[in-house]
């Protein structure tokens, strides 16, 4: 017989029997919801969320399955992590065994999510990371702001608004930032930093949330009433901050900036409409770009960069609304022919012919007419080409700058004239960063071509008691690809005893000058140095065509090493001579012209477009030479 009490304690034991199985059932159902209505799709991708909280990761999905709706044969399943490591990496366990043929996510911890992307990059699984980069490049695909600039744009917009009398910010930091945070709170106190007459006070929430940036302004009431303006790094801190302003009489009084920009009911853009942010640097959620991309990986198709970097925009009261139209803005490419003008340094080398090869090749493919110009390396001809671009009245101008500053007068001619600029390969440095004279760049990262190729030799040319010297041939003074070659190749030289630069000197990316350097340090000195570090394949073949005439052996008495990865450096790693290359891709054609298309009909661009890169050294280059496209 069951009495009340026995009935109690069977029905507990029935309810728990029934929770435990549905627990055990739901760990082996795939994580989070798939759309039902597309049973037996050709793709599957899997969706793992960070949290469904916060609006703008509640956007991504939305926009994620919106960009599916429109495709018969690609399906989503998406998977909330509730903000748990473990369940991500449950999840992402789920979302490959339920069949997912490329996964998309947005990192809980970009650190400790780094092993579990890395991990299923390595079997093979397409994996494009939103939002917060993990360190590395094992993955195939990063979309998202530079979070070092969003923070710039809203120092900027903070120093600009106090003006030449300066005055008192509170910056809200927390004990436990994310990367995220981190790096936009560097790019904003690198801009205070750069404003002497501005007075910066940091303040640390216990956690990043409302709350907690709510709790500090209230008990902060005395240095926050001082205060003219308090930069938060996210809408979620915002919103708290505005909340306590409010409640404690200093709404209206202290002004707030932040970062985000999203759209949804107490978001940043919500906030400034209703004036309780003075400006907000809005974020785009990318949501559109990893369907496009996602389509182009799981068809195999060419072109897939390695970074988008999304462009990040400044909103105030006063330009709300057109921000707002630009985001829900539609664009269609009506197939026009488009005219560009098109201005290279020169051809100066292998790479540059190669580059010159893809883009002429791409234009004819996407209909567009193609006027270039090449410049022998003068910036003055470039500006010559350009103005001459602008009194054609292209539709597009597209620049290869041969240096980097000094380009602010001409792109404002381009805008005036109401022609776009896209950067190709090398970027340009803009005083004062007014991003709309330049609409997007595309091409290499070259601090990591440095890195990556001093990372070679720590790696393969191993330092013995005394140190190595090394011999630098540098490209174009001021060339981007100079200046950030030789600056990512000594941030890990200075990190690496036992390697010195003992000669540095520019060879402009020839042949010629590579092997003019060396010829001049042979006149002048015995031959001492252990290794060659040159800027591009053309000046390492230059110099090793000197040393050899000389009677020094590459690859035995000196080790050579380069960034391009052309045809004529696998030549030569299959000759025993120079040792590696670190790639730089010049066959960026069809993402330049993709862009065109994109830009005139009327899509928001990227800030970068960041190309795919590999090294090679002599243990692959035979198995390689081959399949080379350049
Ligand atoms: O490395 C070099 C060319 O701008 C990335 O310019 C390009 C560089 C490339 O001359 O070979």
């Amino acid at each position: 017989m069951v009495t009340m009490g026995g009935f109690r304690k069977s029905l507990i034991s029935i309810v728990l029997a029934a929770g435990l199985l549905a627990c055990l059932l739901n760990a082996c159902a795939p994580a989070g919801t798939a759309d039902e209505t597309k049973t037996g799709s050709k793709y599957i991708i899997g969706v793992s969320q960070a949290n469904m909280r916060e609006e703008w990761r509640i956007a991504l999905i939305d926009e994620l399955k919106e960009a599916a709706d429109s495709e018969e044969d690609i399906q989503i399943i998406t998977a909330d992590a509730t903000g748990s490591v473990s369940k991500q990496v449950q999840d992402i366990d789920n979302l490959i065994n339920y069949g997912s043929d490329l996964i998309i996510i947005s990192p809980v911890d970009e650190k400790k999510m780094a092993s579990k992307i890395k991990e299923i990059y390595n079997k093979d699984v397409p994996v494009i990371v939103m939002d917060r980069a993990v360190e590395g490049f094992d993955y195939t695909l990063y979309i998202g702001p530079d979070n070092q600039v969003v923070g710039r744009q809203a120092g900027d917009y903070v120093a600009n608004r106090l003006g030449d009398n300066g005055g008192r910010v509170v910056a809200l930091s927390s004990k436990s930032m994310s990367i995220q945070g981190t790096e936009r709170m560097a790019g904003f106190l690198g801009t205070m930093e750069e404003n002497s007459q501005i007075n910066v006070e940091s303040l640390y929430m216990e956690s990043e949330s409302k709350d907690a940036a709510y709790d500090l302004i209230c008990a902060s009431k005395e240095k926050v009433e001082r205060a003219d303006i308090i930069f938060a790094y996210s809408d979620n801190v915002a919103l708290g901050v505005c909340d306590a302003l409010r409640d404690s009489g200093l709404e209206g009084t202290v002004q707030v900036v932040d970062c985000d920009g999203f759209k949804g009911e107490d978001e940043g853009m919500d906030l400034v409409k209703e004036g309780r942010l003075l400006a907000t640097v809005s974020c785009p959620i990318g949501g559109n770009e990893a369907f496009d991309y996602a389509k182009s990986i799981l068809k195999n198709e060419s072109g897939v960069p390695k970074q988008v970097i999304l462009r990040s925009t400044l909103i105030t009261v006063g330009n709300i609304n057109e921000a707002l139209g630009q985001m829900d803005a539609n664009y269609e490419d009506h197939g026009q022919t488009i005219d560009v003008g098109f201005s290279q340094p020169g051809k100066e080398s292998n790479w540059r012919l190669a580059n010159i090869k893809s883009v002429s090749e791409s234009a004819r493919a996407f209909n567009i007419n193609l006027h270039m110009e090449y410049a022998d390396q003068s910036q003055a001809k470039q500006f010559e080409a350009i103005r001459g671009f602008i009194d054609e009245g292209v539709d597009v101008i597209i620049v290869s700058p041969v240096v980097g500053d000094g380009w602010e007068g001409i792109l404002t001619q381009a805008k005036d004239a109401g022609i776009p600029v896209i950067m190709s390969d090398r970027d340009v440095t803009i005083e004062g960063e007014d991003e709309s004279l330049r609409t997007t760049y595309i091409g290499a990262d070259f601090m990591e071509e440095g890195r990556r190729a001093m990372q070679w030799l720590r790696d393969n040319v191993p330092a013995k008691g005394k140190a190595l010297k090394i011999m630098e041939l540098k490209g174009n003074a001021g060339a981007k690809p100079t200046l950030e070659r030789g600056q990512g190749f000594r941030n890990i030289l200075n990190q690496t005893p036992g390697y010195e630069i003992e000669y540095s000197d520019y060879g402009d990316f020839t042949f010629e000058g590579g092997r003019e350097v060396v010829s001049q340090y042979l006149d002048e000195n015995e031959w001492d140095i252990d290794i060659i570090y040159a800027h591009n394949d053309d000046m390492a073949l230059g110099a090793i065509e000197e040393l050899k005439a000389r009677g020094i052996m590459p690859d035995q008495k000196v080790t050579v090493i380069s960034v391009d990865a052309t045809k004529a450096a696998f030549e030569s790693m299959v000759a025993g001579e120079l040792s590696c290359s670190v790639e730089c891709n010049p066959i960026i054609g069809d993402q330049l012209m993709k862009a065109v298309r994109d830009l005139v009909a009327g899509k928001k661009m990227p800030y970068k477009i960041i190309t795919e890169e590999k090294v090679y050294d002599q243990s692959v280059a035979e198995s390689l030479i081959k399949s080379r496209e350049y």
